[in-house]
């Protein structure tokens, strides 16, 4: 009889904490309100249910590998503001939770206030996104959720799934915004690397730009990013994400962007993700970040593309194709009861292929 230890050992681990909890803001900027966050607690949750109604295998606890692995892809200073920047915003009486008003725009000033209200300026590249009570605590343990799971491929594993929350690919080298505040995705590339990796692609599926990996991985040649996303014409973050920005110095050639119009469906979105996995083919990587986003989803209340639920099966096989060591990253997705559904899609069809 085949033992049981071998169907443990050939399932898809996700790695999660409940930590994720503590980023519970109450307001998010939307249309002009504050209005509840689309980034809430339930969304790990429906995706967790998930994983464990279909069995996809074992649910563990992160490790937690310090500081270090973080400042490797975060400025000190941003790093430090994160942790005190809602006690500080209390601490001069303000009222609701931590919003900036004033951010350096063209022709300003590229100098850090000293007052809260400033720097939560200069450290936001958007002002949807509210630092409440708790949210650093959730971020640090997102980026070690990211971080173990990078552990367990540098260990041997062939995939992994971070189940990470607060998501991450919008933090930039020292800026928060796009309901991220340390780039996960970023943190677990960059720990292959310091681990003995030559080469890391990350490919970004979430419906937006990941701008935050995109800006800290841009000038490198032992990162190959590829993101599939709503034209920043279009949709958030607006300001990056076009087709022309493809790297520079020794990272020319290494940015790929795909950017897509309203009401992409999934045939093209699919051409896009081919051509995507061909180029991180060429790349010859010792490993594969999914930043796996699932607002791409046709219902998603904030998204524009109109991929169905049976479609993320097809795209999770087509990943497995490229043969690499993969972690999967959790990024965004808001139509929470679908989430699950979406997000384990993903996985089973790579798990299938
Ligand atoms: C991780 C992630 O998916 N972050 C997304 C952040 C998006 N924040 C800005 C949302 C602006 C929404 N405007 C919606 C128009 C809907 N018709
Ligand atoms: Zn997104």
């Amino acid at each position: 009889m085949r033992p049981f230890s071998y169907l443990l050992e050939a399932a898809l681990e996700t790695i999660y904490t409940e930590k994720h909890k503590l980023r519970d803001a109450k307001t998010e900027l939307f249309g002009g309100e504050l209005v509840a966050p689309h980034e809430r607690p339930s969304r790990a949750e429906y995706i967790l249910g998930r994983v464990q109604s279909e069995k996809l295998g074992a649910v563990s606890a992160p490790q937690d590998f310090g500081f270090d692995p973080i400042h490797a892809n975060h400025n000190n200073d941003f790093v430090s503001f994160l942790q005190t920047a809602y006690r500080d915003w209390k601490a001069e009486g303000f009222k609701g939770e931590a919003i900036p008003t004033a951010l350096p725009a063209r022709r300003m000033a590229q100098k850090c206030p000293t007052f809260i209200e400033g720097k939560l300026g200069y450290y936001a590249n958007a002002i949807e996104t509210s630092i409440s009570d708790g949210t650093w605590e959730a971020a640090y343990a997102s980026a070690q959720v990211a971080l173990t799971g990078a552990k367990r491929i540098q260990d041997g594993a062939n995939s992994v799934f971070s189940l990470c929350r607060p998501p991450g690919h919008h933090a930039t080298y020292d800026m928060f915004g796009g309901f991220c505040f340390l780039n996960n995705a970023a943190i677990a590339a960059q720990s292959f690397l310091d681990n003995g990796a030559k080469r890391v692609a990350i490919v970004d599926v979430d419906f937006h730009h990941g701008n935050g990996t995109q800006d800290i991985f841009y000038d490198r040649d032992d990162v190959l990013f590829v993101s599939l996303h709503g034209d920043p014409m279009d949709t958030f973050p607006y300001f990056l994400g076009h087709a022309d920005e493809t790297g520079k110095g020794a990272g020319a050639g290494l940015n790929i962007n795909y950017p897509m119009p309203p009401k992409t469906p999934f045939s093209t979105w699919r051409d896009a993700l081919t051509e995507g996995l061909n180029k991180v083919r060429d790349f010859k990587p010792d490993a594969l970040v999914i930043s796996l986003g699932v607002d791409t989803f046709e219902n998603d209340p904030i998204s524009f593309f109109k991929l169905k639920s049976k479609d993320f099966i097809a795209y999770g096989a087509d990943i497995a194709q490229l043969g690499l060591p993969t972690q999967f990253v959790m990024e965004g997705g808001y139509d929470v009861e679908e989430i699950g559904v979406n997000t384990v899609n993903v996985l089973q069809g790579f798990e299938g292929a």
